[in-house]
């Protein structure tokens, strides 16, 4: 039989969940949905307001220094949003944050949202894993300030404006990184019931607030089987992305050997992932995305062309982001940046991988109209 997709039912066509979501919100949604069969998009944390040697300065970007093109996908922290303070936990200004998305929307880019939000018990950082979860649920201990401080990401969401003056879509990834340890929100810190109730509570509260702007992204770390990835998962109806995110590690000077071996492990590993994130995409009828991944420091020369696109290359996966280029991290002797810059040793091979065909940067997407 021939498959019709003119008569296909409705249901073989992923929906956005929120059906009160502005139509610019609805038409990326759907737009990111084809793109996905034109390539992958390229996305970087933070790729306006700094870099390894730089800080604010308007329209630099190392991405753009290096490849003559920007990323079509921007990460943005909102960490500290929940104590209305000026900066994010990472020293940005919101009201530079705000212009930045602007700017991407403007252009025709996309902007995703993580939320390192603290520990509402202890009210240290994400990374205090001080049991939480079960106290901001519904009668909890801890509720009411949870849903203060939801308050108040739901007016940054609704204050993000472009120059049309319509609300800027944006990929909301809240509690990431889900089965990992290290967060408050993580696997060791509260149950699956808990989490899916935590995630649903926040789901359904942004949608009460009339949050119209919002695709969501469900997000494990890196993980071994389906049954992993999916433990946690919301159900059908409070997710629109599946994903996860997947590093390199290895010491910043390897020998050749450790470098062979660290990149040969991280590649098949990521294809593993890919793998069944593809399956479960397809079962259940929603966007992918490698939403972090990265080597940090990336002392593999040919990383982004033998490694990364060699694993991401036979997948659908609508767009895969590297982390931030922060620069010297004088506590932990190290660097901690995850994209070329000029000089960098992978610059090259950066741009062999910027120009493949199927690997999407801003010139790429803009005339696509994402949001029309
Ligand atoms: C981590 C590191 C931290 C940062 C956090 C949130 O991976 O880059 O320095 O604070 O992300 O952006």
């Amino acid at each position: 039989m021939i498959f019709c997709l003119a008569n296909a039912p409705l249901s073989t066509f992923a929906q956005l969940l929120d059906a009160k979501a502005t139509k610019e919100t609805k038409n990326l949604y759907q737009n990111l949905i084809k793109l996905k069969d034109k390539g992958v998009m390229f996305g970087h944390q933070d790729d306006l307001a700094y870099g390894v040697e730089w800080k604010y300065l308007d329209n630099y970007s190392d991405i753009q220094q290096i490849s003559g093109d920007y990323p079509a996908v921007y990460g943005w922290e909102i960490g500290n949003i929940e104590h209305d303070e000026d900066k994010n936990i990472d020293g940005v200004p919101f009201y530079k944050l705000k212009e930045y998305i602007k700017q991407v929307y403007d252009n025709g880019g996309v902007n995703t949202i993580s939320w390192h939000i603290d520990n509402p018990v202890s009210l240290g950082s994400a990374w205090d894993t001080t049991k939480a979860v079960s106290s901001i649920l519904p009668g909890g201990e801890q509720h009411d300030l949870y849903v203060d401080w939801l308050k108040k990401s739901t007016k940054f969401f609704k204050s993000l404006r472009g120059s049309d003056h319509k609300r800027i879509p944006i990929l909301f990834r809240p509690f990431h990184e889900l089965n990992g340890g290290w967060f408050w929100w993580g696997a060791k810190h509260c149950t699956p019931e808990e989490y899916k109730e935590l995630w649903k509570f926040t789901v359904d509260y942004m949608r009460k607030m009339r949050v119209k702007n919002l695709i969501y992204v469900y997000n494990t770390n890196s993980f071994t089987n389906a049954a992993e990835f999916m433990e946690r998962y919301p159900g059908d109806d409070y997710a629109d992305v599946v994903s996860f995110d997947s590093y390199q590690f290895s010491s910043q000077r390897p020998s050749d050997e450790e470098l062979k071996i660290s990149s040969t492990n991280f590649n098949a590993n990521l294809k593993k992932q890919l793998f069944i994130l593809d399956s479960v995409a397809t079962v259940h009828n929603k966007l992918a995305t490698l939403a972090e991944t990265g080597y940090e420091a990336i002392p593999d020369k040919t990383w982004w062309t033998a490694t990364l696109w060699d694993a991401i290359k036979d997948y659908k996966i609508s767009y895969v982001l590297l982390w931030r280029n922060f620069g010297w991290r004088d506590n932990e002797q190290k660097w901690h940046y995850y994209t070329p810059f000029k000089g960098q040793k992978s610059e090259v091979d950066f741009k062999k991988f910027h120009d493949l065909d199927s690997t999407l940067f801003l010139n790429d997407i803009k005339d696509q109209h994402l949001y029309k």
